[in-house]
C-alpha cells in the first residue's frame, strides 16, 4: 500500500530544501510503513492540530479544566528502560561502568526487525524542534518523527519550535534525528509489545531509534535521548552538556541576581532548589554550558518546559507548582488517577478528598486493585508526572529564551547521604569542584527498587547519559574550567545529613539558606572556614540568613555544630569508595587523583592534631 501524504505537507518537506530531511523521511517510511503522513511546521494552526489529533485518536483525554489533559503509558513503561536503553558502538568500543553497549551492526539489524511495519495502519508524524534557544550559537536542531501525538504534542510544550530554524541551517546536514514508534496500542491507547521496548542512541550517525514505548524518557528523544547525544557531541569538541538545572537567586537586600546551575540524582532536591521561593527558573533538568565573550560560563535550557514529577506536590511543599497545576492552561497530566474529570496523585495534600476508584494507569482502578504480581495498585504511579511550560509558571525567569544564556556564576552538586557530607560546602578549587562532581552518591529510598539505605555513584548525577568513557567526561570538565577567565564557585549539598538516632538535622526548606549563603560568596559577601573539604560557612553568617529567610526559626549554634562537623572516618570511608570505583577507569586525569590525596591526607592530619574523629567547625 502506497503512504498517503498531502499536497501542503509536502510542501511544507521540500520547503526546507533540505536533502537529508528528505532521505531521512523517505528511509523512515521505508521501514516503518505508516498509512499517511503528516508533517508539521511553527504556525499555531499546525501546534493547535497536533494537540487536537491527540485527544481526537484517544492518547489524551480531556480533563474538566481548560487545556487540560491525561495521557496513560503502559503499566510497565512508567519510568526511563535503562536494560533496554543502549548506545550503538562499533565493536569492541566500550563505556564506563554500568552503561550499554551494543555492538552497532547487530543492534541496527535487531531494531530495525521491530520497526518493520511498525506504523502499518497509523499516522507519522513529522516534527522540528530546537534544543536550546532558537537563533543561538547553543542551538542544536532535531528532526523528530512519530506515530504518537502525545509525543508531538509534550514536545511542543517542552521545546522550542523548530521548522524556520531548519530553514536557515548552514550545515544542512547538521541535526539530531529521532524515530520513534508507540508499537501496536492495545484497548487504552498504551504500548502493548513491551517485551520488544528498545531504545537505541547512535551518535555516529546523530540519531535515536525508539520503539515499543511511550513513556517520555523513553520516547521523547528531545529529553534524555537527545542528552545523550549532545554529550558525546560536547565531549569531542569544547563544551558541556549537563543534567542540571538553572535558576536565579537573589540576596536578601534584593540588589543583584545571581544565576546558579546544578546537578542532583533523582529525588535530592533538584527542582525543590530549582524552584525556591524567591528564585526564577531558567530550567529544571537539562543545561548546555559554554565560555561567553567575556571568559565566563554562559548556559542555556535546551527546553522550555518541565516534565515534573506530580507526587508530593501539594500547596505547602510546592506551592507554585500547585497553583499551575490548578490553573486553567495547556498542562498535560500523565499516570494520575481521574475521576469526574479531576485528576488525583499520591501526597497531594487532600488525601480525604481522593476518591476510592477511577481510571489510572492500570486502567480501570479500584482502591484495593493488585497487579499481575499480586502487588497493590497505588492510586497513581509514583513517577506520574505534569507537562508544562515555564513561561506559564510565575516565576519564569526573564532571560529563559536570550539566544546568549544566562551567566552561570555558581554550580550546585547535590547527592543523598545520610552520614557524611555537610549540608554545603564550597569547592577550593576548580578541580576540586569536579572532584566533588565526581563523587555525588545518593542513598536509595524507598521510592526506588531494591533495598533502602544502599549509596550509588552518579558521577555529576549524569552517570546514566554519559556515553563517552568517564575519565573523557573529567577530562572535559577540568579542561573547560581552565579555560574560562571567570570560573563558577561549586558548592556540595546534602539535604539530608541525618544524626546518630537517625532523625535529619534539617528542615525542608533550610536549603534556602544555603542557597542564599553560597549566591553570598559568590559576591565576596561571606568570610569561611577552610578545611580539607571546602570552605564552610561561619555561624554568624547562617544565623542572619535564617532570620532573613524565615519568620520563625531559630537557628541556634548547636545545630550548626552538628551539622557541620567534620566526621572525618566517614569521608576516609567515602573516598575508599570512590578510589575502589574510579581504579577501574581507564586513564582517569591525575587532578582526580590528587585531590583524592590532598583531601584523604588533610583530614589524617586533623584527626591526629585534634585526637578525635569528628571535629566541630568551631575548632577549626
Ligand atoms: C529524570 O528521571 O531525570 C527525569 C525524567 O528528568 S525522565 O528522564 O524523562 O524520565
Ligand atoms: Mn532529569
Amino acid at each position: 500500500m502506497k503512504t498517503r501524504i498531502s499536497k501542503p505537507d509536502q510542501s511544507k518537506l521540500e520547503a526546507l530544501n533540505n536533502p537529508k530531511v528528505m532521505h531521512v523521511v523517505k528511509q523512515a517510511i521505508e521501514l516503518m510503513k505508516p498509512n499517511e503522513v503528516m508533517v508539521f511546521d511553527d504556525s499555531p494552526a499546525d501546534i493547535a492540530r497536533v494537540r487536537q489529533l491527540a485527544i481526537e485518536r484517544g492518547e489524551e483525554k480531556k480533563l474538566a479544566l481548560e487545556g487540560h489533559t491525561v495521557h496513560y503509558d503502559s503499566y510497565h513503561d512508567q519510568a526511563r528502560d535503562k536494560g533496554h536503553t543502549a548506545t550503538l558502538l562499533p565493536a569492541g568500543e566500550t563505556l564506563s561502568r554500568g552503561l550499554n553497549v551494543v555492538e552497532r551492526e547487530s543492534g541496527l539489524e535487531e531494531i530495525f526487525e521491530f520497526m518493520d511495519g511498525v506504523m502499518r495502519g497509523k499516522t507519522m508524524v513529522v516534527r522540528f524542534f530546537c534544543l536550546g534557544p532558537t537563533d543561538s550559537r547553543f542551538s542544536i536542531s532535531a528532526l523528530q518523527i512519530t506515530d504518537s501525538f502525545y509525543v508531538a504534542h509534550s514536545e511542543d510544550m517542552l521545546y522550542r519550535q523548530g521548522y524556520e530554524q531548519f530553514k536557515r541551517l548552514e550545515d544542512k546536514d547538521d541535526f539530531f534525528y529521532f524515530w520513534h514508534s508507540a508499537g501496536e496500542l492495545d484497548e487504552n491507547n498504551t504500548t502493548k509489545n513491551i517485551a520488544q521496548r528498545r531504545i537505541y542512541v547512535d551518535p555516529l550517525e546523530n540519531r535515536v531509534l525508539s520503539v515499543n514505548n511511550q513513556y517520555a524518557g523513553n520516547s521523547l528523544a528531545c529529553k534524555k535521548l537527545a542528552l545523550r547525544l549532545a554529550i558525546y557531541r560536547a565531549n569531542h569538541q569544547d563544551w558541556l552538556t549537563e543534567h542540571m538545572f538553572i535558576s536565579a537567586f537573589y540576596p536578601p537586600d534584593q540588589s543583584r541576581k545571581t544565576y546558579f546551575a546544578g546537578a542532583y540524582p533523582s529525588a535530592c532536591g533538584k527542582t525543590s532548589t530549582a524552584m525556591l521561593p524567591g528564585a526564577t527558573i531558567v530550567g529544571d533538568d537539562i543545561a548546555y554550558l559554554r565560555a561567553g565573550e567575556g571568559g565566563e560560563m554562559r548556559g542555556v535550557n535546551i527546553e522550555r518546559g518541565v516534565f515534573g514529577i506530580i507526587r508530593d506536590v501539594n500547596p505547602d511543599d510546592d506551592p507554585m507548582i500547585f497553583q499551575a497545576l490548578h490553573t486553567p492552561q495547556e498542562l498535560i497530566f500523565s499516570n494520575v488517577l481521574v475521576n469526574g474529570g479531576k485528576p488525583y496523585w499520591l501526597g497531594m495534600g487532600d488525601e480525604g478528598e481522593v476518591p476510592d476508584s477511577g481510571h489510572n494507569h492500570a486502567g480501570a482502578w479500584e482502591r484495593g486493585d493488585l497487579d499481575g504480581a499480586g502487588k497493590e495498585i497505588p492510586l497513581a504511579h509514583p513517577n506520574a508526572r505534569y507537562t508544562l511550560r515555564i513561561r506559564d509558571l510565575e516565576n519564569a525567569d526573564e532571560n529563559l529564551n536570550n539566544p546568549d544564556g544566562v551567566p552561570i556564576s555558581g554550580i550546585f552538586y547535590g547527592g543523598r547521604d545520610s552520614d557524611t557530607n555537610v549540608p554545603m560546602a564550597e569547592s577550593l578549587s576548580w578541580e576540586h569542584g569536579v572532584f566533588m562532581g565526581a563523587t555525588i552518591e545518593s542513598e536509595t529510598t524507598s521510592a526506588t527498587l531494591g533495598a533502602t539505605g544502599q549509596r550509588k555513584s552518579s558521577p555529576m548525577a549524569n552517570m546514566d547519559f554519559v556515553i563517552v568513557p568517564l575519565a573523557r567526561y573529567l577530562r572535559n570538565h577540568l579542561k573547560f574550567g581552565r579555560r574560562l577567565k571567570k570560573t563558577p564557585r561549586v558548592f556540595a549539598t546534602n539535604y539530608f545529613l541525618k544524626n546518630q538516632a537517625g532523625k535529619y538535622l534539617n528542615e525542608i526548606m533550610d536549603k534556602k539558606a544555603w542557597v542564599l549563603w553560597a549566591e553570598g560568596r559568590v559576591h565576596g559577601d561571606f568570610e569561611a572556614i577552610a578545611t580539607p573539604i571546602g570552605y564552610l560557612p561561619l555561624y554568624e553568617d547562617l544565623k542572619s540568613l535564617f532570620d532573613h529567610a524565615f519568620e520563625n526559626r531559630d537557628y541556634t549554634q548547636e545545630e550548626y555544630v552538628e551539622q557541620f562537623s567534620l566526621r572525618i572516618g566517614k569521608y576516609l570511608e567515602k573516598f575508599q569508595r570512590m578510589e575502589t570505583l574510579y581504579k577501574q577507569e581507564p586513564d582517569m586525569p591525575e587532578e582526580f587523583w590528587s585531590e583524592l590525596k590532598r583531601q584523604r591526607e588533610g583530614l589524617e592530619k586533623l584527626r591526629e592534631k585534634f585526637g578525635k574523629d569528628v571535629i566541630s567547625p568551631v575548632e577549626l
